[in-house]
């Protein structure tokens, strides 16, 4: 297994949409495998291929806490099939927006259609957290970062914070 590099914003990638994946196969299946490994490394309980280079409608998922045995879920075109009308609000972070955090409202539940690590089409029903990580994620396969939820004026504020950080980080 390896550990990627996850783009951060504003990488012109992370604004692209993702393509189908037509077969999860041996390199899919591998590709699922680092991007868990990068997740764990980087302490994150999601990510989605596109935030490691590459456009295609993968994601993987883990909110075990602490002393929880791990929990990974790997989800191949994953697609909401129904969402629930009540929404609810429920603060977000992202790997490829480092150390900013706000609250965003999604419905509360959803059931969502994809395809396994075996190939084979599957529904699951997801709620409270698991919903709004599963919704934080499938908005990266479409391009959409949980600062584009936000009003300009938040999203434009934590932008320069990244680009503050980005150029403190650059060598002289
Ligand atoms: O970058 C990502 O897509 C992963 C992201 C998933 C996520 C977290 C919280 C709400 C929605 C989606 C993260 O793992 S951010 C880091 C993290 O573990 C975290 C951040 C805020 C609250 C809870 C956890
Ligand atoms: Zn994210």
């Amino acid at each position: 297994m390896a550990i990627l590099t996850i783009l951060t914003a504003p990488d012109p990638r992370l604004k692209v949409v993702s393509k189908p994946v037509a077969t999860v196969d041996d390199s899919i299946r591998r590709l699922m495998d680092d991007m868990l490994e990068t997740m764990y490394a980087s302490h994150g309980i999601g990510l989605a291929a596109p935030q490691v280079g590459l456009a295609r409608r993968v994601i993987v998922l883990d909110l075990a806490r602490g002393e929880e045995s791990p929990n990974p879920i790997k989800l191949a075109n994953p697609e909401i099939v129904w969402r629930s009308e009540e929404e609810v609000m429920c603060e977000e972070g992202c790997l490829s927006v480092p150390d900013q955090y706000s609250e965003v409202s999604r419905p509360k539940a959803v059931k969502v259609r994809y395809l396994d690590y075996q190939n084979e089409i599957r529904e699951m029903d997801a709620d409270g957290y698991l919903a709004t990580c599963i919704q934080h994620e499938i908005d990266h396969l479409n391009g959409v970062l949980f600062i584009d939820r936000l009003s300009s004026l938040k999203r434009n504020i934590i932008l320069r914070k990244l680009n503050k950080v980005r150029k403190l980080a650059a060598p002289a």
